[in-house]
């Protein structure tokens, strides 16, 4: 019998084993088969309950399916979560890809407020892009939301990969699978085919996506980016750092030595300059909470899991101390908390940003 795979998340399906990747009931399994559709039981509770159970991938997987990308002679579609650069690169890809073609797509334009200029942040990610020794041949904007975003990646694709096989690899989250999903629902009207979630590590193994002129579109798991903050929150608060509405800006006037804390994520000190507004982009829900500079220690340390939420008091056992990093603001500057958000800085100031030790802070010049 030939080998099955799972088509929601690619792991080989097996019967045996209820412990290891691809297990199905032998009953779901026949099923599947009449259907022509058959996925394992990880994805079918992922699908119907969202509820995710654990699987082990090693580095290893990947590391050998990056080697694979590099020998073939394929378009490299890399996702890129526009929210989170810093978390979504991945290490050593340009070594990876080698001769390859790499097309650079920033997902979940959605989030951003409609203010922002694409044009803006194309710039900023092809900066970043080059930073990390990728030379893209184009860097687009797209959402898995927008048909037209969809209809306009459809065609960048086509016109790069010349009859070529593409691979669209990405760390886990920035929405590979569900932009892959978008791309046969536009083009077949299935819907969901392929199983997304907001859990890292959704995809477990390459999935092929047969095209009509008999190449192959491959979805790919994603690397585990220790950097993310994603792995440092339970499923209930995950919503924090997927934002699933365009972000509403909201601005405070502070003083200086006033601190706003990004509930127990992050914290935002404006150390000296003159009393200004600073304008805070995070998840709509996200509560942000002002305070004095001088008790900010001592605030954080008391009220860390239970005023300051997220981290819950749970997540609050295995969540990174906060480390300090102390900047000088001359111009319009986009303090970003890798992730999860940013600080539009709008004059001179000094400040010190604060993220979980890991995830980064860094500095852009304002998009808006
Ligand atoms: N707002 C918004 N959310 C998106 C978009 N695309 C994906 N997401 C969300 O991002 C999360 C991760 O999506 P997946 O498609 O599972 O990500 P992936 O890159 O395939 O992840 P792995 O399989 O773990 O490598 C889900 O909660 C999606 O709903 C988008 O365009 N906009
Ligand atoms: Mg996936």
């Amino acid at each position: 019998m030939e080998e099955l795979f799972c088509i929601g998340c690619g792991a080989a399906i097996q019967t045996t084993d209820k412990e290891e990747v691809g297990y199905t009931p032998q009953s779901a399994l026949d099923k599947g088969l009449e259907t022509g559709q058959v996925y394992c039981q990880r994805c079918f509770r992922l699908r119907h309950y969202n509820e995710i159970s654990d699987v082990n991938i090693s580095d290893d997987d990947f590391i050998k399916l990056l080697h694979e990308v590099g020998e073939s002679d394929a378009l490299v579609v890399n996702v890129i979560d526009i929210f989170d650069f810093n978390g979504s690169v991945i290490p050593g890809l340009s070594r990876f890809v080698s001769g390859n073609d790499v097309l650079m797509v920033g997902n979940k334009k959605d989030i951003l407020p409609k203010s922002v200029k694409d044009s803006k942040v194309t710039q900023w990610l092809t900066e970043r892009a080059h930073e990390v020794g990728l030379r893209p041949v184009d860097v687009v904007l797209t959402s898995a939301q927008n048909k037209q975003a969809i209809k306009d990646l459809i065609d960048k694709i086509e016109s790069y990969r010349k009859g070529r096989n593409v691979y669209v690899v990405g760390v886990t989250n920035v929405g590979k699978s569900t932009l892959i999903n978008a791309i046969i629902q536009e083009i077949t009207g299935d819907k969901d085919v392929i199983t997304t979630s907001r859990f890292p590590g959704t995809t477990l193994d390459k999935i092929e996506i047969p095209l009509d002129d008999g190449s192959y579109m491959f979805d790919t798991p994603g690397i585990i980016h220790r950097h993310q903050m994603a792995h440092y929150l339970t499923a209930k608060n995950l919503k924090y750092i997927s934002p699933k509405k365009e972000i509403k800006p909201k601005t405070y006037q502070l003083n200086p030595e006033q601190t706003l804390f990004l509930a127990g994520l992050g914290r935002f000190d404006f150390m000296e300059g003159e009393r200004q507004g600073f304008t805070a982009f995070f998840e709509n829900t996200l509560d942000l909470h002002r305070t004095k500079l001088a008790g900010a220690d001592d605030f954080y340390q008391k009220h860390a899991g239970s005023l300051l939420v997220p981290p819950s008091s749970k997540e609050m056992a295995d969540f990174p101390e906060l480390v300090r990093h102390e900047f000088m603001i001359k111009e319009k500057t986009d303090v970003v908390f890798s992730g999860l958000g940013w600080i539009r800085v709008n004059e001179k100031a000094k400040i010190a940003a604060w993220a979980p030790k890991g995830v980064d802070v860094v500095l852009r010049k304002a998009i808006i």
